[in-house]
């Protein structure tokens, strides 16, 4: 049992002054138990807590790290730019290019608006959706998770349902009113629904590869479905890839599965790990965005000049040295080990992945949606969650979350990872469920 006493006295402290001792709920231990560990730095495929511990870091900080912490393009181009100065609230030219790099990266993007969050780039889409259609009804799938809209806070995924509270008190009935919620992978939910109201939809919304209720991929019958309902009712489909976004191919999930939606949601890479997300797509749609058009949105530190920086170093060298295929094959080599260990260790397990992206859940049903996820042993995770902390591999603090592995990463850590979970599945086996 690793040495924890610094994390301990510090999320103690934190308690007393923060709600939780967390500014996120997904960083809360809450399904794990225990205490988080708080975290003196970061390198490379590496977290250390404050005891001095390292771990292999399969979280990348949900998403974000996908070359890794202090990259060096990336810690030389916040240096740079944080001398030039922290915000303006004017435009500079960092936010003209980091938008042609996701204009140049995803072709249903003509063009683009940087925010400061994931949440509010989603929000965002979802107001552009209403305005550009004059239409109110916004569809979702149980198990998504588009960030803290109060509309889209219905059946959500990510920490939502991992801590049990898919709806979220506080959100006024008024709110939800027109969010209908499906089920993912359900091309007969969504034909009905159409039938019903298809014109009354504004947007359809949906993360193409599910990160939020643990890795789920979308089938091709759901996804053909999808577009084709939305283009026949003049329905908007939007793609949340906050997590996917040059996570799965330079041009995210749409690249990989080779769609086209009307609009796409960025996030977390796009910032490099400083705070940006992005709502973007076609030119026709996004011209009803203030000031071009009459759909207000705004923000303070959006497009920030460090923030680009940052954005725009980590999309660089995402072009220059694509790691998606390494990303892949290590992705492959943890699969294999993770099948192994689990058939080895006589644990009833699936194990979802798509590149990088992966999760294993304790569970003998195939897990394609909400429902199926959920029949996940939560406890037994829980187990697993510590037995590999203690084996010094980081992992996502709840079953209802995907791994993510980073260019950092080698073959060896691919090996350190399989080998953490060999040992961990046989000590949760061992133990009584
Ligand atoms: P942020 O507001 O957290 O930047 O983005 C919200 C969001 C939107 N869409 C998708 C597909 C997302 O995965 C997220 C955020 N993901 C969670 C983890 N699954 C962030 C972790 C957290 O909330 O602390």
């Amino acid at each position: 049992m690793l040495n924890r006493s610094q994390s301990e006295a510090a999320f103690r402290r934190a308690r007393g002054v923060i709600p939780g001792g967390v500014n996120s709920p997904a960083r809360a231990f809450g399904a794990v138990g225990g205490t988080p560990l708080t975290v003196a730095r970061a390198d490379g495929p590496y977290l250390y807590d404050l005891d001095g511990n390292p771990y292999l870091d399969l979280i990348g900080s949900w998403g974000p790290m996908i070359l890794g912490h202090c990259h060096p393009a990336v810690v030389e181009a916040v240096e740079r730019a944080v001398r030039n100065g922290s915000s303006y609230g004017a435009p500079c030219e960092a936010e003209t290019e980091l938008a042609e790099l996701v204009v140049g990266a995803v072709p249903s993007v003509e063009l683009v608006r940087f925010v400061s969050s994931g949440t509010e780039a989603a929000m965002s889409a979802v107001r552009l959706a209403r305005g550009a259609t004059g239409r109110d009804v916004i569809v979702k799938f149980a198990g998504c998770y588009h960030g803290h809209v109060d509309s889209l806070l219905v059946s959500a995924g990510s920490s939502a349902l991992t801590l049990g509270v898919p709806t979220s008190p506080g959100v006024p009935k008024g709110c939800t009113a027109d969010t209908r919620v499906l089920r993912y992978n359900d091309p007969q939910g969504l034909a009905d629904l159409f039938a019903a109201e298809g014109d009354r939809v504004a947007g359809v919304m949906l993360e193409p590869v599910v990160g939020n209720m643990g890795l789920v991929p979308p089938t091709g019958e759901f996804r053909a479905e999808l577009r084709r309902l939305t283009r026949k009712h003049g329905a908007l489909l939007i793609y949340d890839e906050v997590m996917t976004g040059f996570r799965l191919a330079y041009g995210g999930a749409q690249e990989l599965l080779g769609d086209s939606p009307d609009l796409t949601v960025f996030g977390k890479i796009i910032g490099g790990g400083y705070p940006v997300g992005a709502y973007g797509g076609r030119a026709d749609v996004m011209r009803h965005i203030m000031p071009a058009g009459p759909v207000f949105q705004a923000g303070t530190l959006s497009g920030n000049p460090v923030a680009m920086a940052a954005g725009i170093a980590t999309l660089r060298e995402l072009k220059r040295n694509p790691p998606y295929e390494r990303l892949d094959r290590m992705g492959a080599a943890v699969e294999a080990g993770l099948r192994q260990a689990a058939a080895g260790a006589g644990v009833s397990a699936q194990f979802n992945r798509v590149g990088s992206m992966w999760t294993l859940f304790f569970t003998p049903t195939p897990v394609t949606d909400y429902d199926t996820a959920r029949t996940s042993d939560t406890k037994r995770f829980a187990r697993f969650f510590w037995a590999m902390m203690d084996r010094g591999v980081y992992l996502p603090c709840s079953q209802f979350e995907a791994a993510f592995l980073s260019a950092a990463m080698t073959d060896a850590h691919a090996a350190e990872v399989a080998a953490a979970a060999r040992a961990s599945l046989q000590a949760v086996a061992e133990e009584r469920s």
